[in-house]
């Protein structure tokens, strides 16, 4: 950790335009670790752009510097040619969608991520699979350039909070280390969670109203799933990066100890996979060709409805249940 860390602040140091990014529907833990970088590298007077896929979620507006972060589209207006570029919680260079085509030009690219199947697609690749969040990372790095303050802090506590589930899982000590340690900097950690987690605009519950009339038990298994259909975000005028977090409601289910929720996409279904103690969700997406964590993992099928995936995913399952067990 130590070696990438210099190379990192290195590189941070000698440079001065930067670009950066996270996965095409950003994330809090994403979302956290651009917005404090970009008040890392401005405060040390660099030239900086933030660019995502995707727009940004409306409840992320609070997050210091977020009304900055571009779209693909603005950003090419803007001629700027980086030097840097640096790319948040991706395993693989094809989860920035478009972005990627900017991002893997620039002369280095560094790759700062958390999933244990990242295809080091950088040319400083620092992947640690035991850290909670990409946030704790960046703390770790941002606290050892003496550089943090009351801002960053508060991107980075939100990157802990949402990839921990509000501090629900993916815990160790490190994780209350660098929260407490966040919070000498005088940031409000309820108001923090109030803002992601109590912020959620009507059209969201009416969807989730939708999704739940889908819900389908296996109560010997104890697999909970629901699905979403492009016509469902037609009819509530959301968007699919507005399912953020639904599936944890799933989860929260008594009688289940794994949770799935089905997207669909043009052309594709993607899946987003929860569990508490039970299952390892990370086997399954890794079957399928995705990725992620023992308790939160997504993966996609390509070319096949909703009601297809659904009969393969629960095949395997059912196949495959007892290798599935943490
Ligand atoms: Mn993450």
């Amino acid at each position: 950790m130590k070696k990438h860390i210099t190379e990192i602040i290195d590189v941070i140091k000698k440079y001065n335009r930067f670009v950066i990014t996270t996965h095409q529907i950003p994330d809090g833990d994403g979302l956290g670790c651009e917005t404090a970088f970009l008040n890392l590298l401005k405060q040390m007077g660099k030239q900086v752009y933030v660019i995502n896929e995707k727009s940004l979620p409306e409840k992320y507006q609070f997050l210091p510097g977020a009304d900055e972060i571009d779209t693909l589209k603005i950003f090419k207006k803007k001629n700027f040619v980086p030097e840097v570029s640096i790319v948040f919680d991706c395993s693989g260079a094809e989860r920035m969608g478009s972005v990627s085509h900017i991002i893997l030009k620039t002369p280095i690219v560094i790759n700062i991520d958390h999933h244990i199947e990242n295809e080091n697609f950088g040319t400083i690749n620092w992947v640690s699979p035991q850290q909670s969040s990409v946030g704790m990372m960046c703390y770790f790095l941002i606290s050892q350039m003496e550089k943090m303050n009351k801002e960053i802090s508060e991107c980075l506590y939100t990157s802990l909070s949402f990839d921990t589930g509000s501090f629900h899982y993916n815990l160790t000590d490190k994780t209350f280390y660098v929260a407490a340690e966040l919070l000498k900097y005088g940031i409000n950690p309820q108001d923090i969670a109030n803002k992601i987690y109590y912020q959620q605009p009507l059209k969201i519950t009416k969807l989730l109203a939708l999704i739940l009339k889908t819900i389908k038990i296996d109560q010997g298994l104890k697999i909970i799933w629901a699905k979403v259909s492009l016509d469902m975000y037609k009819k509530t005028k959301t968007t699919e990066e507005d399912t953020e977090g639904l599936i944890d409601i799933l989860r929260s289910v008594k009688e289940a100890e794994m949770a799935f929720l089905m997207k669909e996409r043009k052309k594709e279904i993607k899946i987003s996979i929860r569990s508490k103690s039970m299952y390892n969700t990370h086997k399954i997406a890794k079957h399928f060709g995705g990725g992620g964590h023992p308790n939160a993992s997504g993966f996609s099928i390509y070319n096949a409805s909703l009601k297809k995936s659904e009969d393969i995913i629960l095949q395997f399952i059912r196949e495959k249940w007892k290798d599935l067990l943490i």
